[in-house]
């Protein structure tokens, strides 16, 4: 194998491909391509006739006022609609849209019929707590039924819903809420984690201290803890959700309508709001669903383990799947909770043909040992996936051969936050794979290698991703925020008019794509984007420091892990005891962001490497960080910095 891994990383390695028999019952075929290619837009008009329109568009795309985007003008649907209601309709109210398993050992399988009265009462509920369209609410709830159950509803009454990964702290919350001006929050008394009760509310309480768009907290009960209670704001979901009618009329809204926000790390401290609408957004994130899963509802049953708090659940989990009538598996837990076989076993009972999740926890299982899954009968797989980073050419082949029985196709897929949906991607059945390389841009989407001044780099070279064309799921917007929006994304190739994506990419010899990490300011770990400001800014929280820099030093199980830097001020130097210190700095990072903002390790140094005009020299504090030699000084204003530095380092863990 480390050959051929040898060779992959090469972009000359081994190619998988697909087997015939897939390939004969594909849903795509390579002739979307082709049809793709001959007119976009009718390729894009028709994958969004596998929506219900009560309007149908009039434009399917006005790019007039770029880079803010309006995709099938004119149209009107209800996204709630599409995703439960419909498939009522069409006779399949018994089929079992959710199997949902808790990680103490409780479940509940959720038919589409039973789906449509549960979001049905949640919109009643809403409707009655005076919400109207386009109202924010921001949910932070664990991955439970009624997580879905909540982000629906607000789809069905237009409320934009804004959803916060449960590890983030109040503070991270709060900023969201504020940002937002959400009037509703959705929460629970708690969550399991790792086999133990832990609580949500109280983290909401204290992130909503005085916010003052907050009209009403409504929780669900799920760990039965006690928790504090606001007589006027606070409101259990079930004394207000149960007692509703199940009965609900959905209402059409225009396809621009705003469905989300969502927050994501940018390279500076504070988070972005990315903005998605709605019959765009739900077009592109059906069809990748459908063609890059090779889906078929009846006969899949789909999971993707990803949190709703990310990208990957909303389009994944909730929008995409639910489009296109999916039976999936949603788990709530940690993968080696209560044993490391948690996965397989799930697998296994279900009959699970489809796995989606990320390559950090392809790493973890490898560690774990390939006789973990050995044990379960895995045979129900037939597609396997991944998403959030870079997958390694040694975890594709271990996923390949201990998860997908050496046989069954993987879909590396390549799209962010603010893409919305799956953007690059092989096509299983279709694509002859490499390991290590999400390949090509799907049919109706365009993306390109270009060097710094925008122009494309031949085959065998590198340099940075763009998106050439508009995409239908594409983001509109960073809430509020129109200059960040544009300086962002749109002014590295203004001339150009390219979306700049933030990733270094490479062709190789046959126009394959491989994707190379992060350029910007912005660090991958375990799948989550951080942006080393904020990690810093939290630093620089602390009474005790003076300065910090903060640097993603490759990981061999997280893909990246945070590496801090930090000068502690005067006093500080003197009455801390190191071990003491730090262990504080990484708590206080923690409270701040999160715990996966926690720095994997923290150096007290004496100085920072600097730029004569300021600029701190991450380049070389990466070197120290992941053990190298260290790179060229001569642009530092004080070359002798860096001595300082790595004599006064312990050996890095
Ligand atoms: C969906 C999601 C986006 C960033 C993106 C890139 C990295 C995601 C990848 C990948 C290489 C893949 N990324 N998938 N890199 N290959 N298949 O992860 O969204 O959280 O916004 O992160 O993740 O660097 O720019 P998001």
């Amino acid at each position: 194998m480390g050959n051929e891994v040898l060779s992959n990383l090469m972009g000359g390695g081994e190619v998988f491909p697909p087997d015939k028999e897939f390939a004969a019952r594909a849903v795509a075929g390579a002739d979307l391509y082709d049809q793709a290619d001959a007119d976009r837009e009718a390729f894009w008009a028709e994958q969004a006739e596998r929506l219900h329109w009560e309007t149908k568009w009039s434009q399917v795309l006005d790019w007039s006022n770029a880079p803010f985007a309006k995709w099938f003008v004119g149209g009107r649907l209800n996204v709630a609609y599409n995703c439960v209601d419909r498939h009522v309709d069409d006779g399949h109210g018994d089929q079992v849209a959710i199997h949902w398993v808790g990680e103490p050992g409780d479940s509940r399988d959720i038919t589409y019929a039973e789906l449509k009265a549960e979001v049905s009462k949640a919109a009643n509920a809403l409707s009655s707590l005076g919400l109207v369209a386009g109202d924010r609410v921001a949910i932070q709830l664990p991955m439970i039924p009624e997580a879905i159950v909540a982000m629906l509803a607000c789809a069905r009454l237009g409320l934009t819903h804004s959803v916060v990964f449960g590890g983030f702290s109040p503070a991270a919350l709060r900023s969201r809420v504020d940002d937002a001006q959400a009037k509703v929050v959705i929460t629970s008394d708690g969550q399991y984690r790792r086999g133990k009760a832990a609580p949500m509310k109280a983290n909401v309480d204290e992130a909503l201290k005085d916010a003052a768009s907050v009209e009403k907290v409504v929780v669900v009960r799920r760990t039965g803890a006690e928790v504090d209670w606001t007589e006027g704001r606070d409101l259990w979901w079930h004394e207000l959700v149960d007692s509703q009618s199940d009965e609900h009329e959905p209402e059409a809204f225009d396809s621009e309508h705003p469905l989300y926000i969502l927050y994501t790390s940018g390279t500076t401290g504070r988070p972005k709001g990315i903005l998605h609408t709605s019959g765009g957004y739900l077009t592109q994130a059906a069809y990748t669903h459908r063609v890059v899963f090779d889906h078929r509802p009846g006969e899949d049953v789909y999971w993707c383990t990803a949190d709703i708090g990310w990208v990957t659940g909303h389009s994944y989990i909730v929008y995409g799947p639910l489009a296109n009538r999916v039976t999936q598996v949603v788990y709530e837990g940690t993968p080696n909770t209560p044993h490391e076989g948690r996965h397989w076993e799930i697998i296994q009972k279900y009959k699970v043909s489809i796995y989606y999740t990320a390559p950090t926890l392809i790493r973890t299982f490898m560690k774990w040992g390939a006789d973990i899954p050995a044990r379960y009968d895995l045979s129900s797989l037939r597609v396997l996936g991944s998403v959030g980073e870079p997958i390694n050419p040694e975890a594709w082949l271990w996923y390949r051969e201990n998860i997908g029985a050496g046989s069954t196709p993987i879909v590396d897929t390549w799209w962010q936050t603010e893409t919305g949906a799956i953007m690059i991607s092989p096509l299983p059945g279709v694509t002859a794979a490499k390991p290590g390389s999400a390949q090509r841009a799907l049919p109706g989407i365009s993306a390109k290698v270009v060097n710094d001044s925008g122009a494309e780099v031949p085959h065998g070279s590198g340099g940075y991703l763009v998106l050439d064309k508009p995409w239908p799921s594409m983001l509109r917007g960073v809430w509020g925020d129109d200059d960040r929006f544009r300086d962002t994304y749109w002014s590295r190739f203004a001339d150009q008019g390219f979306y700049f994506a933030g990733d270094g990419a490479k062709y190789d010899d046959d126009g394959d794509i491989w994707l190379l990490g992060r350029v910007d300011d912005v660090m991958n770990v375990s799948g989550h984007r951080i942006s080393t400001t904020e990690v810093e800014s939290a630093l620089v929280s602390h009474p005790t420091v003076a300065e910090a820099a903060v640097v993603g030093a490759s990981d061999p199980t997280t893909g990246q892990g945070i590496v801090a830097f930090v000068i502690l001020r005067g006093s500080a130097t003197d009455e801390a005891s190191g071990e003491e210190a730090i262990a504080e700095l990484r708590n206080h990072v923690a409270k701040e962001i999160g715990p996966i903002a926690k720095p994997r390790q923290i150096m007290i140094v004496p100085e920072l490497p600097k730029t004569r005009s300021g600029k701190i020299m991450r380049r070389l504090l990466r070197d120290v960080a992941e053990n190298r030699e260290v790179g060229d000084v001569t642009t530092l204003a004080d070359s002798s910095v860096m001595d300082l530095i790595s004599s006064g380092l312990r050996k890095p863990e």
